[in-house]
């Protein structure tokens, strides 16, 4: 790690930014003490199961309820007073989707509930829920883009012009651009549809606080403020009649970041029966109902000089969204992403790009960690290194030749995206040293004696983060980012809360949060507590997600802190017989030369002992809430390269990761332990859709990975050991310089270890494009690649 940070001086008692603090939050999550929502119980709680549809595209011609327990199944007919989930946008050709809490005329995916059932337990629930019968009609199933584009039959949404959610298209003078090439590469490039699989699946408990006549609803959420907005719209609620409380949540990666219709059904319950009700998802109902990510697929057609520098790119691009658009990003954040980003961190002039979104009897995308930008990733950083094939150079060195050159910072780049800092080309050739590409090459020169096959590959991407207004207007969607607010307040006896309105699911906000805090008061972070997850206690925010609760939240606490300051140094000041002016807040003292009180001789006297406090105190005391957005709004981008080396069995088509390098950029880190972290997490799960997750689906819709032991994840022996180093180029937009990084990790590993396989496969002239890589797919390719050979040679 670079360590001209000058708050890296290795302190082993530092706390603010930049100290690899311990997390504070993990005390109670190693010894199995954590509150989620499985772990709660109320008197009288019933438990929820649904019924969902065993066909992907279907009519709903009757339903008979058992007759023993009827009173216990509830349909779509019996909750008039709740509205459909709909997410309209303001993109043109955008035709949104109303999704109903249960199925309601027909069923659009396999899995989408249908009916649901209470009882005592889940298992009784579950018995009850077998015994209604629903009669369906079948209806033609569009499986996948191609046939849905086809329709012929009935459409997923009737009322539409076709099955396409909406088409984007840019155009930034390609044709001038791509006149002047000399080389034009073609390539397609695909990947598959995927879970998330957090460790929790979906959670929600519901009740009615009689005392506070409000609906309570606990869900594993990310975004507790959207959801309860959103919840008190579908129900016809005030605002003030509904709280929703996030508490420790095992994972989100996206999946919580959006109205789950689960969380409409279950408070409808609380709502209606004023009594508790709990849905907790099980693995099953994930990985069948839950299979809504990264399926795009990319026609790119590149063109460049004969340097490999590349001058115009025309894609095409293809995503499946699944049957319904989510609140409240709408399936237009997928396309909006996937167009914006699809240029990377690289120079070029000439874009054209399509991007079809289409509805199919699948369940409806979500975001998922990275969003789009692991597709756009890996269609980029493949078809660079097919022109580093072409034109017969080092992949890295057609890199270097194309990323925007620190000299250019601040840059606007093909796709009006800020570059707001950064130097791209360093992190690459920092990777490129610290793989050893000299070796690997070396290597490749001699016979394995295994009999496999070496290969290297590098993938450099930028990770927008924190984007706010600006560009979530041009998204189109039905609530907008703007400022986020936290509230700051001394305890009566020095200590400090924090209020947020984000939620921390693993991010270890609960530490980082408190550095900001200490780097501004000096409070020992021992005796600071971050209250989060709750609208009942917390400022607004709309939530988790873009990697932007650093920024954003930080920012606030930050903004907050420095507010709170100066009223301290007040009070600290009466007190010492000094004046403000004169005084220093450091170390959790108000110091006067020699002599000095305690923040907790402060907040006694502000608290409990006003007599001791100055006359002209400031009235607010010592509790401030304050808002923050960055000046610039286009979002902080942090970048990193990846690189990687692979061995290719060509007999079994197993791939092994024998080193993995990352060179990150997140501006000024907080907390570099959590940072790295967050990258690793990521990565485990970029290597998942390199190599193992896929959730194939047949004809007729059925998705055919139910369990864990179809749809496969990596686990300890499938995750190298991974080697990272640190730049920090401060963004000139937030609080300390800091850029987020949360999705970042799971951006890069499928261009990585993509580029590294075909690396490794030169020698046979195969190339492989499509996640996952799983053994049968590379033995194709490698079979492919003899035939041609062989028809060369016949010929
Ligand atoms: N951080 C830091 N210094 C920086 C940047 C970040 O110390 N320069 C720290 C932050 O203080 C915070 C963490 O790293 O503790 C992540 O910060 P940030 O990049 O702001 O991301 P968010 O907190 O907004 O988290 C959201 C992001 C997203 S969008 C997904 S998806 C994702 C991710 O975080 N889901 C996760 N990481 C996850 N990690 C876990 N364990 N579980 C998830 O569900
Ligand atoms: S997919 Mo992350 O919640 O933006």
């Amino acid at each position: 790690m670079d360590t001209t940070h000058p708050h890296h001086t290795g302190d082993p008692d530092a706390q603010g930014v930049g100290a690899r603090v311990l997390r504070k939050e993990d005390a109670r999550h190693l010894h199995g003490k954590g509150q989620f929502v499985a772990d709660m119980s109320l008197p009288e709680l019933s438990e929820v199961a649904f019924l969902r549809s065993p066909l992907a595209h279907a009519s709903i011609v009757s339903a008979r309820l058992p007759e023993a327990g009827a009173e216990r199944v509830v349909l779509r007919a019996s909750m008039p007073d709740a509205r459909d989930i709909v997410a309209d946008s303001t993109l043109p050709t955008y035709q949104p989707s109303a999704q109903p809490p249960l199925a309601s005329g027909k069923v659009r995916f396999v899995g989408e509930p249908v009916a649901m059932v209470f009882a005592r337990t889940r298992a009784e629930a579950e018995d009850l829920a077998e015994q209604i019968e629903i009669e369906y009609d079948e209806l033609p199933v569009y499986a996948d883009a191609d046939s849905a584009r086809a329709a012929t039959g009935e459409l997923i949404h009737p009322q539409w012009r076709d099955n396409t959610f909406v088409t984007l298209h840019a155009d930034k003078e390609f044709e001038a651009h791509a006149a002047q090439a000399s080389l034009v590469v073609r390539r397609e490039v695909s990947l598959a549809r995927q879970c998330m699989v957090p460790m929790e699946g979906k959670a929600v408990l519901a009740y009615w606080d009689h005392q506070a006549d409000q609906l309570v609803v606990v869900s594993a959420t990310q975004v507790p403020h959207m959801i309860r907005t959103v919840l008190a719209e579908c129900l016809g609620l005030e605002q003030g009649r509904v709280r929703v409380i996030s508490p420790d949540v095992g994972g989100a990666f996206g999946y919580k970041c959006v109205l789950q219709q689960e969380e409409l059904c279950v408070a409808w319950l609380a709502k209606t029966y004023r009594r508790p009700f709990r849905y907790l998802e099980d693995r099953r109902e994930h990985l069948i109902a839950g299979a809504n990510t990264r399926e795009h697929s990319y026609q790119m057609t590149a063109y460049a000089d004969a340097r490999g520098r590349l001058l115009a790119l025309d894609a095409r691009i293809t995503i499946d969204g699944g049957a319904y658009s989510v609140w409240p990003f709408t399936i237009g954040l997928e396309p909006g992403q996937a167009v914006g980003n699809l240029p990377g961190p690289y120079a070029f002039r000439g874009y054209r790009c399509v991007t079809e979104c289409v509805a199919t009897n699948k369940p409806g995308f979500v975001p998922y960690r990275g969003v789009a930008r692991t597709g756009v990733c890996f269609a980029m950083e493949l078809t660079l290194d097919a022109i580093a094939r072409a034109v017969g150079r080092e992949p890295w060195e057609v890199r270097l030749e194309n990323l925007v050159p620190a000299s250019a910072m601040p840059y606007v780049n093909v796709a009006n995206k800020h570059f707001d800092s950064g130097d791209y080309p360093a992190s690459l050739v920092k990777a490129r040293d610290m793989i050893g590409v000299d070796a690997v090459r070396r290597r490749q020169g001699e016979t394995q004696p295994d009999g496999r096959l070496i290969g290297v590959g590098f993938a450099t991407y930028t990770e927008q983060s924190a984007h706010g207004t600006s560009v979530f207007a041009s998204w189109g969607t039905p609530v907008i980012p703007g400022f986020d607010s936290a509230t700051v307040r001394i305890t009566p006896d020095g200590g400090l809360e924090i209020r947020v309105g984000v939620h921390s699911h693993g991010q270890g906000m609960e530490t980082t949060f408190a550095q900001i805090a200490h780097e501004i008061l000096g409070v020992d972070i021992a005796h600071m507590k971050l209250v989060h997850g709750d609208t009942g206690q917390t400022p607004f925010s709309t939530g988790t997600y873009a990697s932007r609760s650093l920024v954003m939240s930080g920012g606030a606490v930050a903004r907050a802190c420095k507010a709170l300051a100066p009223r301290i140094r007040h009070i600290g000041a009466h007190l010492l017989g000094s004046t403000p002016e004169t005084v220093v807040l450091a170390g959790g003292r108000i110091a006067a030369g020699e002599r000095s009180v305690s923040v907790a001789e402060v907040a006694q006297a502000w608290y409990l002992r006003p007599d001791r406090l100055p006359p002209d105190v400031d009235p607010a005391g010592l509790e401030v809430t304050t808002g923050f957005k960055p000046k610039v709004d286009t979002g902080a981008f942090t970048y990193a390269t990846h690189a990687v080396t692979v061995a290719v069995d060509p007999e079994t088509g197993h791939v092994e990761i024998l080193d993995y390098v990352i060179v990150e950029d997140c501006g000024t880190m907080i907390n570099p332990m959590v940072v790295e972290g967050q990258t690793y997490g990521g990565v485990a799960q970029g290597i998942g859709t390199a190599l193992y997750e896929e959730t194939p689906y047949d004809r007729n819709g059925q998705p055919l990975a139910s369990t864990l032991a179809d749809y496969m994840l990596p686990g300890a022996t499938e995750v190298p050991a991974m080697r990272i180093h640190h730049f920090e180029t401060p963004s000139p937009h937030t609080e300390f310089g800091a850029k987020g990084m949360g999705e970042g990790g799971a951006i890069a590993p499928p261009a990585a270890i993509f580029n590294a396989v075909n690396d490794a496969l030169r020698p046979l002239g195969a190339e492989v494009s499509q996640t996952p890589l799983t053994p049968r797919r590379l033995l194709e390719a490698i079979e492919a690649a003899q035939v041609v050979e062989k028809k060369k040679k016949a010929a």
